[in-house]
C-alpha cells in the first residue's frame, strides 16, 4: 500500500459562516479564519476543508454558487482569501476547497443564459425537459429539500431538474462544454496554490438519459436509481483526473451519497485514477421514522457492523474517510455519545478514540474538538437551514405528522445543530462575533469553549491534540490492518490494528454502565498510549468506567 501525505493527515472542516466573524456583521468570514489559524496549528491538524466561500445568494448557505471564481461578499475579498491561504501554508496547513459542480445557483450567468428562449451556447448546460399532461412535471421525483425535483421556468417554457433547492439547477455533465468549464475553473484554483477538493454530491453528476417515475417513498418518487452512481460517473472522474487532478499534488475526497464499498474501490481505488477517498453515508444515512428525521439512536452493533465493513472491504485497495459529523449532520457527542453534563467530555473523548484509531483519513468538524453539542431548538423559527425549514412545512404544517411526533425527530437531526457558531470563549456570543450572530449561539458556551479547553490539559481539545500526535508517531495507526473483536457486544467497540510487528488494541465503551473485560493475552502489560480515564491496564481483567476508552500498543 502506497504511503502518502494525505493518508497520514488529519483534516479539519470549517463552515465559514459559523467559524469566526472578524467585522462584527454576525457572519463568519475569511479574516476570521486567518485569525484562528494558530489555534488550529496548536490542535495539530494538517489540512483544512473549507466549505464554499464563492459568490452565492446563500439559498443553501453557499452550496448554490453564482460565480466559482469570486469570493462571497459576506466572507470578504479574494485578497482576504489569498492572505488566508498564505498564512495557512506558512503554518504547514493545506487548504482544500469545496467543489460544488453537480449544480450551480440559478443566479449563475450560465443559468441566466440557459433559461432564455432563443437558442444559445448555454441551452444544454442544464437538464431541461417538457412537462407532461399539460402542466405536470416530467416525472414524480422529489428534491432533497422538499417538493418536486422539477421547477417550471416561465421564460423558457420548460422544466429544469434540481435535486436540491429550486435555486440549485443541476448541471448537464453529458455536455462536454460543461465539463470543460468545470475543469478550467478547477485548474484556475489549483494555479492559485490550493491543495485539493472536497467534491459535493459528486456521485450524482451523471444521470441516465431516460428519466422515468421513481419508487415513491414518503411523499415523492426516488430519483436515486437514475441520478446516483450514474452511467458515466467514472468516465467523467477519470477525465477530471487526467485533465486537472493528475497535474497537481492534491488531496481529493468525493462526497458520494449511495456509494458502496465495491463502488468506492472505483471512486477511490489505489490505481483507478479518480479520487483519493470518498465519504460514505451508511452510518449517518439511517432510515428514520419520517425520511431522514428520527429521534432514535442507532444500535452499537449496527454502527460496528457498518464501520467494520468499510474498514475490511477497502483495506489494501482503497482509502476511507473517517467522520462522525459535518455541516450536514447533528453533533457527534449528541448523536453517538452522551451530551449530559456528567458524561459529555468522557464520551466525546471516547468517540474521538474510536474514530481516530481506525484506518483512513480522520475529519474533525469545527467544534467537535471541543465536544460541542446539539442546539436546544424551541420553535421552527430557530431554524436557518432550508432543509429543516422546508421539512417542517412539508411534514408538519401539511398535517402529515403532528408537531409532537415530528419535533423530537427534526430537532435531533437538523443540520442547524452543527451550524451554530463555534464557541471560542465565555464572553458574549461565545467570542464568535461582536454583532448579532446570523444563527443563535448554543447557551452552553459558558461551559464549553475553546479558551477554557486550551487552558485545561484534561480537556476534549487536548485529547484530540494527543490523538492527532499519535497518528504521527505510530505508523500502525495509519497503515495497520483492522480486526473487530466482540462483534456481538452491544456496549463495547473493541478492535485491533496490526502492521508488521506493531499491534494496537482499541477499547471504547459506549455505555454509562461500568463494564469488565478481559484483555487478550498478548496485550497484558502492554503500553497504554492514550486513555480518557486514570485507570490501570496491567491486569488481565479491566473494569471500564462509563464511556472509558483506551489504546494499548505492543511491538
Ligand atoms: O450534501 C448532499 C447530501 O448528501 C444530502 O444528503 C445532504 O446532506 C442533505 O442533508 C439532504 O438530506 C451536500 C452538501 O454537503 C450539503 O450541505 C448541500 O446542502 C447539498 O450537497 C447540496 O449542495
Ligand atoms: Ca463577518
Amino acid at each position: 500500500m502506497k504511503h502518502t501525505w494525505w493518508k497520514e493527515s488529519v483534516i479539519y472542516q470549517i463552515y465559514p459562516r459559523s467559524f469566526m466573524d472578524s467585522n462584527g456583521d454576525g457572519i463568519g468570514d475569511l479574516k476570521g479564519i486567518t485569525s484562528r489559524l494558530d489555534y488550529l496549528k496548536e490542535l495539530g491538524i494538517d489540512v483544512i476543508w473549507l466549505s464554499p466561500v464563492y459568490q452565492s445568494p446563500n439559498d443553501d448557505n453557499g452550496y448554490d454558487i453564482s460565480d466559482y471564481q469570486a469570493i462571497m461578499e459576506e466572507f470578504g475579498t479574494m485578497e482576504d482569501f489569498d492572505e488566508m491561504l498564505a498564512e495557512a501554508h506558512k503554518r504547514g496547513i493545506r487548504i482544500v476547497m469545496d467543489l460544488v459542480v453537480n449544480h450551480t445557483s440559478d443566479e449563475h450567468r450560465w443559468f441566466v443564459e440557459s433559461r432564455k428562449k432563443e437558442d444559445n451556447p448555454y441551452h444544454d448546460y442544464y437538464i431541461w425537459r417538457e412537462g407532461k399532461d399539460g402542466n405536470q412535471p416530467p416525472n414524480n421525483w422529489g428534491g432533497s429539500f422538499g417538493g418536486s425535483a422539477w421547477q417550471y421556468d416561465e421564460e423558457r417554457g420548460m422544466y429544469y431538474l434540481h435535486l436540491f433547492s429550486k435555486k440549485q439547477p443541476d448541471l448537464n455533465w453529458d455536455n462536454p462544454a460543461v465539463r470543460k468549464e468545470v475543469f478550467d475553473m478547477m485548474t484556475w484554483w489549483c494555479e492559485k496554490g490550493i491543495d485539493g477538493f472536497r467534491m459535493d454530491v459528486i456521485s450524482m453528476i451523471s444521470k441516465t438519459k431516460e428519466m422515468p417515475d421513481g419508487e415513491v417513498h414518503d411523499l415523492y418518487g426516488d430519483p436515486g436509481p437514475y441520478c446516483v452512481n450514474g452511467p458515466n460517473i467514472h468516465t467523467y472522474l477519470r477525465e477530471m483526473n487526467e485533465k486537472v487532478l493528475s497535474k497537481y499534488d492534491l488531496i481529493t475526497v468525493g462526497e458520494t451519497p449511495g456509494v458502496t464499498p465495491e463502488l468506492a474501490k472505483l471512486y477511490a481505488g489505489e490505481d483507478t485514477h479518480e479520487l483519493n477517498m470518498v465519504f460514505q453515508f451508511d452510518h449517518v444515512g439511517g432510515n428514520g421514522k419520517y425520511g431522514k428525521w428520527t429521534d432514535e439512536k442507532v444500535s452499537l452493533t449496527f454502527l460496528k457492523g457498518i464501520l467494520s465493513k468499510w474498514q475490511t472491504e477497502l483495506y489494501g485497495t482503497a482509502w476511507n474517510s473517517l467522520y462522525w459529523d459535518n455541516h450536514d449532520q447533528p453533533r457527534a457527542v449528541s448523536r453517538f455519545g452522551n451530551d449530559s453534563p456528567k458524561y459529555r467530555e468522557a464520551s466525546a473523548k471516547m468517540l474521538a478514540t474510536c474514530l481516530h484509531m481506525m484506518q483512513g483519513t480522520p475529519y474533525i468538524y469545527q467544534g467537535e474538538e471541543l465536544g460541542m453539542t446539539n442546539y436546544p431548538f424551541q420553535t421552527p423559527a430557530d431554524f436557518r437551514d432550508i432543509e429543516s425549514i422546508n421539512a417542517y412545512k412539508e411534514w408538519c404544517e401539511s398535517g402529515l405528522v403532528s408537531h409532537e411526533l415530528f419535533w423530537p425527530c427534526i430537532t435531533n437531526i437538523s443540520r442547524d445543530n452543527a451550524r451554530t457558531p463555534v464557541q471560542w470563549d465565555d464572553s458574549e456570543n461565545a467570542g464568535f462575533t461582536t454583532g448579532t450572530p446570523w444563527i443563535q449561539v448554543n447557551p452552553n458556551y459558558k461551559e464549553i469553549n475553546a479558551k477554557a479547553e486550551v487552558a485545561d490539559p484534561n480537556s476534549v481539545f487536548h485529547y484530540y491534540r494527543k490523538l492527532i500526535a499519535l497518528r504521527k508517531k505510530y505508523p500502525v495507526v495509519v497503515y495497520g490492518k483492522y480486526e473487530l473483536l466482540l462483534p456481538e457486544d452491544e456496549e463495547l467497540f473493541v478492535y485491533t490494528r496490526t502492521c508488521e510487528d506493531e499491534k494496537l488494541l482499541v477499547v471504547c465503551s459506549f455505555t454509562e454502565q461500568e463494564r469488565t473485560i478481559e484483555l487478550p493475552e498478548e496485550f497484558i502489560g502492554a503500553e497504554c498510549i492514550i486513555s480518557n480515564m486514570d485507570n490501570s491496564y496491567e491486569q488481565k481483567e479491566v473494569t471500564l468506567k462509563p464511556y472509558e476508552a483506551f489504546v494499548l500498543y505492543r511491538k
